[in-house]
């Protein structure tokens, strides 16, 4: 019989070899010709199959939400210094991406898995917020440079009025904003923050859409999916200001002295 060698790799999400590339085996004519969007397209390649509209508009939501958040954030300082130390696009690109993690914009995965773990279990807030003090960790999803109970973020109010008017259940949701009342009890800038948001939406989307089994919804949260959201919306910022420096051709970046603590 036929003999087949064992293959280097396996690819389950995407196929180049017929006469259109297809995603999750959905050709490119049918993307176009039906006027797929981005949600779709992400929808196809990650999660492998075609999801409801009103599931992909969320995901467009958070990707444009996210897309950026001015100069001073940590992501776009560093590609604002990389491109004015003359370097390329992709290297500005990455030196931003870089910053995201556990601190900044990078909380989303943890957000989730936190918020599901303590929800599934039945904690009240308080003793889900004192455990995590118990263990020394910060809520993902809790807290705020800028943000705070008297200057709400705004992100934060569209992606949850969003879901209160499509999804069918925001019970996820619902619990991180009785984490935040708690959590505003301590502190005026521990509020619900748009990692927060999109970390425990995304579990009401997982879990209500009906499109995911529980063994799927618990695979997504452990391998973890959601930081993707925001790696790629602010991905369009980081471009963004990369270009801005290299069209008002801004010079070497140095800190100024004397915003330093020089010190022994
Ligand atoms: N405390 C975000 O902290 C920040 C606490 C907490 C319990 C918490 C902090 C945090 C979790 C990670 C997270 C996503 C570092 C944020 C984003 C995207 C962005 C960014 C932008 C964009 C801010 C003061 C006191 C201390 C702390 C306590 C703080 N957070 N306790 N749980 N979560 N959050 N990140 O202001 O007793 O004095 O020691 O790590 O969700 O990244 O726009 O900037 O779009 O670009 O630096 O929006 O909250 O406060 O570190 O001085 O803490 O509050 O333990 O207590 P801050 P700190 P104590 S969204």
């Amino acid at each position: 019989g036929k003999v087949r060698a064992p293959t280097h790799i396996i690819s389950t999400i995407s196929d180049d070899r017929g006469e259109e590339p297809c995603y999750a085996g959905v050709p490119m004519s049918t993307i176009i010709e039906q006027g797929y969007g981005v949600g779709d397209v992400i929808s196809l390649l990650w999660f492998k199959r075609s999801l409801p509209r009103y599931c992909t508009q969320f995901i467009e939501i958070c990707i444009m939400l996210c897309a950026d958040h001015g100069p001073c954030v940590s992501g776009a300082h560093n590609s604002i210094v990389t491109a004015r130390a003359g370097k390329d696009l992709v290297s500005s690109l990455v030196s931003g991406l870089l910053t995201i993690g556990p601190r900044f914009g990078g909380a989303i995965d943890d957000a989730a898995r936190y918020f599901k773990d303590a929800y599934d279990r039945g904690l009240t807030p308080y003793e889900f917020v004192e455990g995590m003090k118990k263990k020394g960790i910060r809520v993902p999803g809790i807290g705020h440079r800028i943000k705070s109970r008297d200057n709400r973020d705004k992100r934060v109010q569209l992606l949850q009025k969003y879901a209160h008017t499509h999804f069918p259940s925001v019970k996820y949701m619902e619990y991180a904003v009785h984490v935040e009342t708690y959590t505003l009890s301590k502190a005026n800038n521990l509020v619900l923050n748009v990692d927060g948001a999109i970390g425990s939406l995304f579990l009401d989307l997982l879990s209500g859409s009906g499109m995911f089994s529980k063994q799927e919804i618990d695979e997504i949260v452990e391998i973890g999916y959601l930081n993707g959201l925001f790696v790629l919306a602010r991905s369009i910022g980081l471009i963004g200001h990369t270009f801005d420096q290299k069209r008002l051709k801004q010079p070497l970046y140095r800190h100024p002295w004397e915003d330093v603590l020089y010190t022994k």
